[in-house]
């Protein structure tokens, strides 16, 4: 495809590979887009609130100084409810399955995310984002008491799968199965323009991004693992970099683009989480789709992510994702094999 060509005609071009595709995933991600693109501009305009409040230059809505995750999770709320093509929506901040007001007709996709990932790094301009998974639901059921079982679905289930990261430009990655492709807005358009074609992934890479600090929560095979990385191994020429921001989406982004591995390991640090921070449905499955399309792997250090069989909607699992060898060494270490 050629460079400029815009997410809707790339979209529209997977969907006429497929003769039985009505349009509604297209109108779906359509919609999605715009929730970012809105997203995208508050994340922007993120500090000045404050600013522009005190000289009374704009007259602040209350929806301008609301926390931007809860801001992002309404405005995917509100614009992906009336569609019709979605049954229901699972969000990071959102308890509960959320259903579609009975006003609005319902669709057969489901759609998880976490709308605004990296929460620690919101207010300090550091990249953040928007990251998202859709299944499709399998029965006839409508009653959101007996959705669950329909969204329970394990992460090889993901019709299309991506994120939106709010960086220093606003990119748009995603796949539906048919490698994955990037995008980056031009403010000035409005749109996103296609500026990573078919990404694939280094089979290994140079970085390791862990928030090393719970080094002391985990047990002795993770030890192994990052004191593995930290290294220097002249005869093979190992030499690890540490790159870590702390918001997933980026470090996940930055991973893909040149290599490496992200982890965020189970640890004892919370009894309540032992199998580690991160959640399955709305972080580690639509990552996990993204960078098998890309030619990475994605493990919860026992096998792969996308093959779990989720029992809660919130579920966490530890995470080993990015370059594939290094995430099938990372898989040795926990077994307790060393290189
Ligand atoms: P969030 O969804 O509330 O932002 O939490 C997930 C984030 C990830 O983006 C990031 O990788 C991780 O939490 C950072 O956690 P920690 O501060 O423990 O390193
Ligand atoms: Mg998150």
């Amino acid at each position: 495809m050629a460079i400029g060509t815009t997410i809707t005609q790339h979209i529209l071009s997977q969907q006429r590979e497929n003769p039985e595709a009505t349009g509604a995933f297209t109108l779906l991600m359509h919609e999605l887009i715009v929730a970012a693109k809105v997203i995208s501009k508050e994340v922007n305009k993120a500090g000045l609130a404050d600013i522009l409040g005190a000289t009374g230059e704009t007259n602040i809505q209350d929806e301008n100084v609301q926390k931007l995750d809860v801001y992002a999770n309404r405005i995917i709320i509100e614009r992906m409810q009336h569609i019709g093509q979605l049954c229901c929506m699972g969000s990071e901040e959102v308890a509960d399955l959320i259903d579609i007001p009975a006003k609005f007709p319902k669709g057969n996709y489901i759609l998880l995310f976490d709308p605004l990932d990296g929460s620690s790094n919101i207010d300090v301009n550091i990249s953040i984002g928007t990251i998202f998974g859709i299944y499709r639901k399998k029965s006839d059921e409508t009653d959101i008491n007996f959705l669950l079982n329909e969204v329970l679905q394990p992460g090889y289930e993901q019709v299309a799968a991506g994120y939106f990261l709010y960086g220093s430009s606003t990119m748009m990655v995603y796949t539906t199965g048919k490698g994955v492709h990037g995008f980056t807005l031009y403010p000035s358009v409005g749109e996103f323009l296609l500026s990573h074609e078919n990404i694939r992934i280094p089979e290994r890479g140079k970085t390791y991004s862990v928030n090393e600090s719970n080094y002391q929560y985990w047990d002795d095979n993770t030890k192994a693992l990052v004191d593995y990385y930290k290294t220097k191994d002249k005869k093979t020429g190992r030499s690890f970099t540490s790159r870590y921001v702390g918001s997933l989406v980026a470090d996940f982004h930055r991973n893909l683009l040149k290599g490496g591995i992200f982890l965020y390991p189970a640890d004892n640090k919370d009894p309540k989480k032992p199998t580690g921070k991160l959640r399955l449905m709305v972080e580690a499955n639509p990552l996990a789709m993204v960078v098998e399309q890309a030619g990475g792997y994605a493990s919860d250090g026992k096998g792969p992510i996308l093959k779990i069989q989720p029992k809660d909607l919130h579920q966490r699992v530890p995470l080993f994702i990015g370059s594939k060898e290094d995430v099938k060494i990372a898989e040795r270490f926990l077994r307790g094999e060393r290189e």
